[in-house]
C-alpha cells in the first residue's frame, strides 16, 4: 500500500510542479489514511484517490482596480473548488501577496477534510488573490473587493460555493464583496459567511476559530490526564485568531505568555491577559510591528526582534500565524524544553518533519484541521441561519461550537485507536475526515 501511496504523491507532485505547499499537505493525509486503503480495495479500483486530489474545478482569474491616485493595479484572483462530496464547497478567501495556486489548493484540500470533520454538511475549498491589503485606503479595498466580486459572483451561490474570510479578509472585506454580490445578482441570500452582525453575520463568528481551539487543546489535556487552568500557553500572531485563542485560554486559567508579529515575538511574563487582549485587536487593525508598540505600552513585557516565540519554555504551544511557521529546527528547541503539548491554530504551521520530530519524542500534537474547524463549524452555522432567515443567539452558537470541537476530538481519538495507531490525533483527524467523504464519493458514483 505504501507503494500506491507514493504514487498518488509523486502523481500529485507532477500534475502541480512548483507548489511544495500543496505537495506537503497531500504527502501528510495520504500517509496518514494507509491503513484505510488497505482495508477499503475499492477506493483504489475507483480512483478515488486520485478523484480526490484533482480539485473538481479550479479558477483563475484577472481582477483590475484602480488606486486612490487613478493608476491601474492587475491582480490575479483564484477559487479552487475542490471536493463537493458533502455539501457546498465551503472555505475562505486569503488576499497575501504570496497568494498562488500551491497555497490555495493546499488550503482547499485541507478544507475538505476539515470541514467534513464538522460533522455539518459542507464540501471544500478555497480561495483569494495575490493582493496585499497591508497600507491601502478603505476606498482602495472596496474597489478591490468590488472587482474581485465582479468575476467570482458567476461561480458562487448558497448552495453551490460559500465563502468566507482567511488572512487579509476581515468583516470589512467581507461586507464589501456581499455589496457587489447583491448588487450583481439582486438576491439577499447567505451567499458570504463571516458578515457583520447587522446582515446576516452569525454572533461568535470572530471568536470561534480561536474559541474552538481553545476547547480541543482542553480535550487533549484531558485525554492526558491533565487541564488547562495554570499551565503556561506560548502563542504566535496577533489577528482574529489569536485574540480568540488568548481570551479563552484566559478565561479556563491558563496564562498567555507569547504573541508576535511580522517583527518578532513578545514574552510577557505576567500574562497576555485583561486589556492587553483587548490591545491585540487594536494591534491588528495597525497590520505590522505588532510588538514594539505593545512592549512600550507595557514595559514589563520583552520584545525579541526577527525571533519565533518556539524558543520559550511553555506547557503547550499554539501557533496561530500562518502555515509552515514550525520548522524542524523550533522542533528541537520545544522538545530540549519540555514541550509536552502542540495544538495547532493556524493552518498547517508545522512542517512534516517538524511534526515527525515532535511525535517522535513524545509530544501530543492536535492537528489544524482538527483543532481550528471550529471557524468553518460556526459558518456553516450562519449558513443556517441564512437559509432559516433567523438569528441565533451567542450563548447558541457557543454552546453548538463546544459540542462540535469534542465531537471532533472525540471522532479523531477514536479513529487512530481503531487502526491500531494509539492516541495519535494527527493520523485520527485524517482518517476520520477522509472517512466519510470517502463513502459520499462511493456513493455518488464516477463523478
Ligand atoms: O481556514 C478556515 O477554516 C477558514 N479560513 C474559514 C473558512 C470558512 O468558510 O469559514
Amino acid at each position: 500500500m505504501a507503494n500506491i501511496v507514493e504514487k498518488y504523491i509523486e502523481l500529485a507532485k507532477k500534475r502541480n510542479p512548483g507548489e511544495p505547499e500543496f505537495h506537503q499537505t497531500v504527502e501528510e493525509v495520504l500517509t496518514s489514511i494507509e491503513p484505510v486503503l488497505e482495508a477499503h480495495p475499492e477506493y483504489i479500483e475507483s480512483g478515488l484517490i486520485e478523484r480526490l486530489i484533482e480539485p473538481e474545478r479550479g479558477i483563475s482569474f484577472r481582477v483590475v482596480w484602480t488606486d486612490d491616485n487613478g493608476k491601474t493595479h492587475v491582480n490575479r484572483g483564484y477559487r479552487y473548488e475542490f471536493n463537493s462530496a458533502l455539501g457546498p464547497y465551503k472555505g475562505g478567501l486569503r488576499f497575501a501577496p504570496n497568494v498562488y495556486p500551491g497555497i490555495i489548493k493546499f488550503l482547499g484540500f485541507e478544507q475538505i477534510f476539515k470541514n467534513s470533520l464538522t460533522g455539518l454538511p459542507i464540501g471544500g475549498g478555497k480561495g483569494g488573490a495575490d493582493f496585499d491589503p497591508n497600507g491601502k485606503s478603505d476606498a482602495e479595498i472596496m474597489r478591490f473587493c468590488q472587482a474581485f466580486m465582479t468575476e467570482l459572483y458567476r461561480h458562487i451561490g448558497p448552495n453551490t460555493d460559500v465563502p468566507a474570510g482567511d488572512l487579509g479578509v476581515g468583516a470589512r472585506e467581507i461586507g464589501y464583496l456581499f455589496g457587489q454580490y447583491k448588487r450583481i445578482v439582486n438576491r439577499y441570500e447567505g451567499v458570504l459567511t463571516g458578515k457583520g452582525l447587522s446582515f446576516g453575520g452569525l454572533a461568535g463568528r470572530t471568536e470561534a476559530t480561536g474559541y474552538g481551539i481553545v476547547f480541543f487543546a482542553r480535550e487533549m489535556l484531558k485525554h492526558c490526564g491533565e487541564e488547562l487552568k495554570g499551565k503556561t500557553v506560548a502563542i504566535s500572531g496577533f489577528g482574529n485568531v489569536t485574540w480568540g485563542t488568548a481570551q479563552k485560554l484566559n478565561e479556563l486559567g491558563a496564562k498567555v505568555v507569547t504573541i508576535s508579529g511580522p517583527d518578532g515575538y513578545i514574552y510577557d511574563e505576567d500574562g497576555v491577559s485583561g486589556d492587553k487582549v483587548d490591545y491585540l485587536l487594536e494591534l491588528r487593525a495597525s497590520g505590522k510591528n505588532i510588538c514594539a508598540p505593545y512592549a512600550e505600552k507595557y514595559p514589563n513585557a520583552k520584545f525579541f526582534p526577527g525571533k519565533k516565540p518556539w524558543e520559550v519554555k511553555a506547557d503547550l504551544y499554539i501557533p496561530c500565524a500562518t502555515q509552515n511557521e514550525i520548522h524542524l529546527e523550533d522542533a528541537k528547541t520545544m522538545v530540549a524544553n519540555g514541550c509536552k503539548f502542540l495544538c495547532e491554530g493556524s493552518n498547517m504551521p508545522t512542517t512534516n518533519e517538524a511534526i515527525s520530530y515532535l511525535m517522535e519524542n513524545g509530544v501530543i500534537v492536535g492537528p489544524s484541521k482538527a483543532a481550528n474547524a471550529g471557524g468553518v463549524a460556526c459558518s456553516c452555522i450562519e449558513m443556517g441561519q441564512n437559509a432559516g432567515h433567523t438569528v441565533f443567539s451567542p450563548a447558541q452558537v457557543y454552546e453548538q461550537l463546544e459540542t462540535i470541537m469534542v465531537n471532533i476530538h472525540k471522532h479523531a481519538a477514536e479513529a487512530c485507536e481503531k487502526y491500531g495507531l494509539g492516541y495519535n490525533l494527527v493520523a485520527g483527524a485524517n482518517i476520520a475526515g477522509f472517512e466519510k467523504v470517502a463513502e459520499a464519493m462511493m456513493a455518488q458514483g464516477l463523478v
